[in-house]
């Protein structure tokens, strides 16, 4: 065997033991409510973890043991700290110490809907001006199949090391579902895909470490494509019950009995909820990453397009029943006080990126609605050169409303009372299912 076979071959060795003796030195690039939570479950397992986290008030915040993420206490990464398994770093200088780097950083989408990898690319330059021989890279983050191979392979290899031969890439997509409290990283099953073999299996190495069920898949490639499918699937589904709603709204049925209904076949079915729109930095986004790359390819993907369309018209098609409701009570919208109940774009978050309830109270403010809101999470919003702070939700308050508009169907609000009180109440979630008042659903 010649001399560079058995250097690399001692690299793959040495690497595969340090996983297996947790000694191996791991840093997560990019501490936002993936890449903390990720850093604390190898630092809880007792791996020597660095948290790299170029927002230096962010890094400075944990350092101090104040933790930003509701899935990591400050309480516990202060012990984490304390205990010498956490260090946190605003620049990538620790990298030349590590063996296994995970990049945690967003991707989101451009005005234009295209992809927007440039946060992958910055770390993967910071970490190649850096990196070791022997190092596994595995990227995190949602993005549209071919990044690891086409974006994140080439950018390292500016290093001068040879991706599969000084060093090893895979992608493994994040499942962390902030503030879940059943599905945790360490029990919820990890996909795996390296660009070979044995990346492939280092990776399943180290994330069987702190992962109940890790998942290898053939490819990157193929590892990218799977989170994708996971996100488009819902996107296509809430798509359907969103047109189902708007089917029964003309056949006059109700669409949340309908979906109950169906929802009683013990196999073959899983229901989805129609609503005013789809939020979050996940629904709205990850469908259009793989959209872009297939008509990149001159396919067209027409099943995503259109769910992103059926869901993207959702607030205007609320707004419009709004209008109708407020119509039958001889109110035209201009002049009609409407309380928006959730802005939040789901139930239990105070996080309004993309939430369809902005997009709602929009449309109605611009039709000359006087809009006020009360989200318990979302103490002010701002939307179209328009701002609001959510209202106490007094007597007054709700009596003086012509129509009191469920958007976000929040846990903890009193909704037989706000009915009590409503004149109207428009629900567009479903919240107030069983009570009796003057209540359209959507
Ligand atoms: N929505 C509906 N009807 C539904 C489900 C959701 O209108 O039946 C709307 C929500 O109101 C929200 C948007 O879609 O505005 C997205 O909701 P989501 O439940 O998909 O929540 P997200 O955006 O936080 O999605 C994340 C994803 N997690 C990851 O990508 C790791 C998704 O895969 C999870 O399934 C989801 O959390 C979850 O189940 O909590």
């Amino acid at each position: 065997m010649d001399k560079t076979r058995i250097i690399l071959y001692t690299l793959a060795v040495e690497l595969d033991w340090k996983i297996r003796e947790k000694t191996a030195r791991v840093g997560v690039v990019g501490l936002g409510y993936v890449g903390l939570p990720l850093a604390a479950a190898f630092a809880r397992r007792g791996f020597q973890v660095t948290g790299i986290e170029i927002d230096a008030r962010r890094a400075a915040s944990l350092r101090k043991g104040r933790s930003y993420i509701e899935d990591v206490s400050s309480k516990e990464l202060s012990a984490l700290i304390k205990r010498g398994v956490l260090t946190i770093e605003d620049d990538a200088s620790a990298v030349g110490k590590l063996d296994a780097i995970l990049i945690c950083v967003q991707t989101p989408l451009r005005k234009t809907k295209e992809p927007d990898i440039s946060n992958i690319v910055s770390a993967c330059r910071a970490v190649a001006k850096k990196m070791k021989r022997g190092t596994i890279v595995i990227l995190e983050s949602t993005t549209y199949p071919g990044t690891t191979q086409e974006a994140v392979r080439p950018e390292l290899e500016k290093s001068g090391l040879k991706a599969g031969k000084d060093f090893w890439l895979a992608f493994s997509p994040e499942r962390v579902d902030p503030g879940n409290k059943l599905w945790k990283i360490e029990n919820t099953p990890k996909v795996v895909g390296g660009i070979d073999a044995r990346s492939t299996a280092f990776a399943v190495g180290l994330y069987s470490a702190v992962i109940s069920r890790v998942v290898p898949v053939s490819s990157a490639t193929t590892a990218e494509l799977v989170k994708l499918l996971e996100n488009t699937f819902r996107s296509v589904n809430i798509a359907l019950v969103n047109e189902l709603a708007q089917i029964c709204d003309r056949l006059g049925l109700d669409v949340w009995e309908v979906v109950a209904a169906a929802a009683t076949k013990p196999f073959g079915f899983m229901p989805f909820w129609p609503g005013p729109g789809i939020g979050g930095h996940c629904i709205p986004k990850d469908p259009q990453l793989l959209a872009w790359k297939m008509k990149s390819l001159n396919f067209e993907p027409r099943f995503i397009e259109l769910a992103s369309t059926v869901n993207g018209q959702m607030p205007l098609y609320a707004a419009g029943r709004v209008a109708r409701l407020l119509n039958a009570d001889a109110k035209s919208v201009k002049g009609a006080r409407v309380l928006v109940l959730g802005v939040a774009y789901k139930p239990g978050v105070g996080d309004c990126r993309d939430s369809p309830s902005l997009d709602v109270m929009h449309l109605l403010a611009e039709d000359g609605a006087k809009i006020s809101y009360h989200d318990p999470y979302v103490p002010r919003v701002a939307v179209g050169g328009r701002a609001w702070s959510s209202r106490r939700l007094t007597d007054a308050v709700v009596r003086a409303a012509d129509c009191v508009l469920i958007l976000t169907a929040h846990p903890g609000l009193d909704y037989p009372r706000i009915v009590r009180l409503s004149r109207r109440v428009f629900d567009a979630r479903n919240a107030v299912a069983g009570l009796k008042g003057r209540i359209e659903r959507l």
